[in-house]
């Protein structure tokens, strides 16, 4: 072969190469491939929710990632769907929030045949096999709920509370029934109240994390309980803020003469601190895009990635409510 056959040669190599160009080219001197991610949410049931939604939404917009989003309206069947849909449009990456924790490996499995590499974010699921994903993004709920536990222990020790006699009959509205943020909350909440006998929870459902039920599971509460309840611990904002409603339609002062408790630090929840009508919030930050994009743009260049990243969070008493507001981004 003289040097211009081989020259040639090389020539169509190349094209050929390129032409079948089925491999992504992170580092070529070509344009980048664009990424693409399907994610798919839980639904719109809280003001979390929807600031979650709206920063997944722009940080892949910022980012330069193709985002294909569904709404799955807190149905797991309508999340299992969606993720075939992902398969079957061969994603480059899947995320999602998953709504329970169980229920999962199936779907997981068909995307790990599909070479499809899965994130988790703000919920944890329950599989035997933990290679099914790759990384969960998103708070420590067993801690929020130590930490709810915690600001009322200290309230009734030393703080405004410290002159009640006798035990506290504590009522709580939990989220979503099989959601992890429901069974951490109450965990971490029950781990720390159960230290001391005083503290009694005398009743205890869910208000499947809205504004709606929240109003409806505590009316009942007060129906069956009335005066007797001195506490409710709400597993999100938007049921304490239902809740505080009920409470005001019964004749009775939230704040005052129930003390409230809740989880997620959204603007409604300020507002009603600075009302005098909840007494704390835990935060729960909602705002896990731009650490999902990075997580997204590291799996799709080969990088390993952390197996957990959690999100930092702090908790706000009422009285911190009024200077803080200004900044709350959610
Ligand atoms: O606390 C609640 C939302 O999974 C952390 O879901 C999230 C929870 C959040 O509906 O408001």
């Amino acid at each position: 072969m003289n040097r211009l056959m081989r020259l040639s040669l090389a020539a169509v190599v190349a094209l050929l190469a390129a032409c079948s160009g089925s491999e992504p080219k992170p580092s070529g001197g070509d344009a980048p491939k664009t990424i693409t991610l399907g994610f798919s949410q839980i639904g719109a049931e809280s003001e979390w929710r929807t600031a979650n939604t709206t920063s997944i939404q722009s940080a892949a917009k910022e980012a330069g990632i193709d985002l294909r989003f569904s709404d799955a309206q807190q149905k797991q069947e309508n999340q299992v769907k969606a993720l075939r849909s992902f398969i079957a449009q061969r994603v480059d990456v899947i995320a999602f929030s998953p709504v329970v924790e169980t229920g999962w490996e199936a779907v997981l499995r068909e995307a790990k045949a599909a070479g499809i590499p899965v994130i988790l974010t703000d919920r944890a699921v329950d599989v035997t096999d933990e290679t099914l994903y790759l990384t969960l993004i998103g708070s420590d709920f067993v801690e929020e709920g130590r930490k709810a536990g915690r600001w009322l222990t200290e309230y009734y020790a030393t703080g405004p509370g410290k002159d009640v006699k006798g035990d506290i009959n504590i009522v709580e509205l939990q989220g979503t029934v099989g959601s992890a943020p429901a069974n951490d909350r109450k965990k971490g909440f029950a781990e720390i109240i159960g230290a001391d006998a005083r503290f009694k929870t005398i009743r205890s459902q869910t208000g499947d994390f809205t504004r709606a039920k929240g109003k409806e599971v505590m009316e009942a509460f007060l129906k069956a309980e009335g005066k007797k309840i001195n506490v409710l611990y709400a597993h999100n904002d938007d049921m304490a803020i239902g809740a505080i409603q009920a409470i005001e339609e019964a004749g009775l002062k939230p704040g005052t003469d129930i003390i409230i408790i809740s989880i997620d630090g959204v603007k409604g929840a300020f507002e009603a601190m600075i009302a005098g009508k909840l007494n704390v919030t835990v935060e729960c930050s909602p705002l896990l895009g731009p650490q999902l994009m990075d997580a997204v743009k590291k799996v799709a260049a080969g990088q390993p990635i952390e197996r957990r990243i959690v999100t930092e969070e702090s908790v706000f008493p009422k009285e911190t409510a009024a200077e803080v507001l200004p900044t709350r981004k959610y």
